[in-house]
């Protein structure tokens, strides 16, 4: 089977998560090096979740995972927030994107998303208590 053919379950999962506008969807574009999810400064303007499989040089197949923010609000926000957290239980390695201001806000998601796996772990979901995280 070629690289290309790699069934989506068998690939790296890798999330781009934060808070709105924190660039994830630039992120990606930049990765993918195409116009894979639409970037805009309106706040919640990533709704569902963008799968894009590609080649990673030294990696292999993979599939990057743009997410809605973390912190989006109202009813629809809401759907937005839980479609994100069906995202991240697919991931296996989470890029978390933030603000140099303030960081309280990420840290305490990372602690709750840490814990989420933890207590998922063997009944479905990342089975890894040691999740990696790289954060910027
Ligand atoms: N100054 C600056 N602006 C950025 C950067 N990355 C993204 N933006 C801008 O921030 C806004 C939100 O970006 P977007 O990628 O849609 O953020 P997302 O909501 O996290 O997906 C857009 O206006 C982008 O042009 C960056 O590294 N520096
Ligand atoms: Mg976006």
């Amino acid at each position: 089977m070629s690289l290309n053919n790699t069934p989506r379950a068998n690939r790296l999962h890798i999330g781009l998560f934060g808070r709105r506008n924190s660039g994830k969807s630039s992120l990606i574009n930049a990765l993918t090096g195409q116009e894979t999810a639409t970037v805009s400064d309106v706040p919640g303007t990533t709704t569902d979740p963008v799968y894009k499989a590609m080649e990673l040089y030294g990696i292999g197949p993979v599939v990057f995972i743009d997410t809605a923010g973390f912190d989006d609000e109202g009813k629809l926000g809401k759907l937005r927030v839980e479609k994100t957290e069906k995202a991240s239980a697919e991931t296996d390695i989470a890029l978390v994107l933030f603000h140099d201001e303030d960081i309280r806000e990420e840290l305490e998601w990372v602690k709750d998303f840490r814990k989420a796996c933890r207590e998922s772990s063997g009944v479905g979901g990342p089975a890894q208590t040691d999740f990696p995280f790289f954060m910027g």
